[in-house]
């Protein structure tokens, strides 16, 4: 039975399973669900995504999941459990990695309330938000320190996250970054690593900027 994978290009959780998957070469079927128009989305995907009915959903062998990172660690522990993707046998190292993918949250929420609430309601970011988004990004900067990848020396599903997640700062050109050096490096050095970068998320600054635009 094929993957199916319920998603949308500019949603970062979709994309980060979308790396995920084409890291591990798996096949999938990827079907493009509109999250803006509910009312269109068939009864059969409404049952699927229940309760959150939200994107990304995998069906892997009849299993319906949702939550991205929850999705990542279920591909690599049943797909490559002995991969360093996620290290399933090394409960240290599996655990330094599942801490990051929870950090990944609180940058999400810090880009959210930073920039795209601007973009999709037209709410300038409040100093508390700024404020939250810089501390945030401070603590991943120090995170990456000199690591090559965000939990260490090697490409985890953290990194697909997090390159999923941080992508959406396209909004303003990545200039958000300047002032996290570790960021920046790391951001732009591991997305020329990956041969599948460009093709999940080549389109996103382009959408952003129709985003701004229409919204202007
Ligand atoms: N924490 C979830 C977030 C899922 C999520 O909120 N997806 C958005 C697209 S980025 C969505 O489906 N939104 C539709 C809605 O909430 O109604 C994950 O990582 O999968």
């Amino acid at each position: 039975m094929p993957i199916d994978l319920y998603y949308a290009t500019l949603s970062p959780p979709c994309r980060a399973v979308l790396m995920t998957l084409r890291q591990l070469n798996l096949d999938v079927n990827v079907i493009t669900t509109d999250v803006h128009k509910k009312e269109s989305w068939p009864p059969q995907f409404l049952k699927l995504s229940y309760p959150q009915h939200t994107v990304p959903t995998l069906v892997d062998d009849g299993f319906p999941l949702g939550e991205s990172r929850a999705i990542m660690q279920y591909l690599v522990s049943k797909y490559a459990p002995n991969s360093d993707l996620y290290p399933t046998h090394d409960l240290k190292k599996r655990a330094h990695v599942d801490r990051l993918l929870y950090y990944d949250m609180s940058i999400w929420y810090a880009i959210v309330n930073a920039t795209v609430m601007k973009i999709f309601r037209g709410v300038e970011p409040t100093e508390s938000a700024l404020k939250n988004f810089k501390k945030n990004f401070n603590v991943l900067n120090d995170f990456i320190g000199n690591n090559k990848y965000v939990a260490g020396n090697e490409l985890t599903i953290a990194d697909l996250s997090y390159l999923a997640t941080i992508s959406t700062l396209a909004i303003n050109d990545y200039k958000d970054l300047d002032e996290f050096p570790n960021v920046k490096n790391w951001f732009f050095r591991v997305q020329k690593e990956l041969p599948y970068f460009d093709d999940v998320n080549g389109k996103v600054p382009e959408l952003w900027k129709q985003h701004s635009s229409a919204n202007k």
